[in-house]
């Protein structure tokens, strides 16, 4: 079995770094940080690729090489100076490939850290804004990539007919037993099913086109500068072909609610419009690439992407919670009620939210 340092060693480190440290950060991969022996020389971050979610991992890394290297060339023409904090930059193996796999099965791969940097994990309007900056420019950065040029790491991730198609499955199967309880809930997705496949329809009759999209637009996906700008997007896992408003609606549906994801409470959960409008703003003036029906579909993004949750949480809690950590044994449900709750209210603030869009365009 391969220790740490046996796993290091395979990447063509060009300085002396010291051991990996563990780093408490993200559910899906195990990250450690190795930092440079000397002030001023390169420190890394290590991370262990989860393979069971991400099967497809040369897939998976050659999208983010693609990514990092089209952001790089991009930044490079327009002669910006910071460019090492500005895009993610992968370390290769000595033999050139872009993770190392252990022969028990394990994919590590190296990346340069960005530094300094800092996260947040709480969004207020300003960095709302700032963020809603930061992912606007990432896919426009992205927008001359042919959206085929990249693979789906998780296949149909953000495809709605599928994720049906799944619910259906686990309804059919009924595998823990929970189906007979939820007839409410299947009467409400089943009634909202025909609107949320609107977007796979449209693409089929070519009215709607596929870009790169982030697809983890969470505000701890942005990494801030010393003085509060945001300087560089991460978590590129999820990178792959989709609609512009599963990254709008992504974050709208996690920071743009006053209550929590999987919050108990439902009168707590409403839609923050002043999120809202401060994600928007910033969105809007960096993704210049949007089309009018893309435009015009960012209200509707937010409710699909919400729907989508509840029917992900959903398929789980009747599969008997085999794809999301629980922390206790209803939790799947409570947020199935919570993301269902947040696609209530966000029907309600459609109106709303569409004149902001229109404030905004203009
Ligand atoms: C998962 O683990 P996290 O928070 O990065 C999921 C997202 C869901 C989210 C719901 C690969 O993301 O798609 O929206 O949980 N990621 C994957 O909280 O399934
Ligand atoms: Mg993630």
């Amino acid at each position: 079995m391969e220790n740490m340092k046996d796993i290091l060693n395979h990447f063509a480190i060009p300085n002396e770094v010291g051991e990996a440290e563990p780093l408490r950060i993200g559910f899906i991969n195990d990250s450690f940080i190795v930092r440079a022996k000397r002030i001023g020389e390169k420190s890394y971050c290590l991370q262990r690729i989860n393979h069971k979610i991400f099967t497809n991992v040369e897939g998976l890394m050659r999208n983010i090489q693609l990514v990092t290297d089209h952001i790089r060339h991009k930044l490079e023409a327009a002669g910006e100076q910071d460019i090492e904090r500005r895009v993610l930059q992968l370390v290769p193996t000595k033999d050139g490939k872009l993770y190392h796999k252990t022969p028990e099965g394990d994919y590590w791969r190296l990346y340069v850290l960005v530094e300094p940097a800092t996260s947040q994990e709480k969004v207020t309007p300003a960095s709302a804004e700032l963020t809603g900056e930061a992912f606007g420019k990432f896919q426009c950065q992205l927008s001359d990539l042919p959206f085929d040029a990249l693979c789906e790491s998780i296949p149909n991730f953000h495809n709605m007919e599928f994720r049906l198609k799944q619910l259906d499955e686990a309804l059919a199967a009924d595998q823990a037993g929970r189906k007979a309880a939820c007839g409410a809930i299947i009467d409400w997705i089943d009634k909202r099913r025909e609107e949320m496949c609107l977007a796979e329809r449209l693409f089929r009759e070519g009215k709607l086109v596929k870009r790169i999209n982030h697809c983890d637009t969470k505000v701890n996906n942005v990494l801030f500068d010393e003085e509060g700008r945001p300087i560089c997007i991460v978590d590129l896992d999820t990178v792959m072909p989709g609609f512009v408003f599963s990254d709008f609606g992504d974050f709208m549906r996690t920071a743009a609610n006053t209550g929590l994801e999987d919050d108990p409470n439902l009168d707590n959960i409403h839609v923050d419009l002043e999120v809202f409008e401060a994600y928007t703003r910033g969105y809007l003036k960096e993704a210049t690439f949007l089309t009018e029906i893309e435009k015009e579909l960012l209200p509707y993004g937010c409710r699909l992407l919400s729907y989508m949750q509840t029917v992900r949480f959903f398929t789980d809690y009747l599969n008997g919670d085999t794809y999301y950590k629980i922390a206790y044994p209803e939790h799947n449900l409570v947020r199935t009620k919570a993301q269902l709750r947040l696609v209530e209210e966000q029907e309600k603030s459609r109106e709303a939210m569409e004149a902001i869009i229109k404030k905004l365009s203009i």
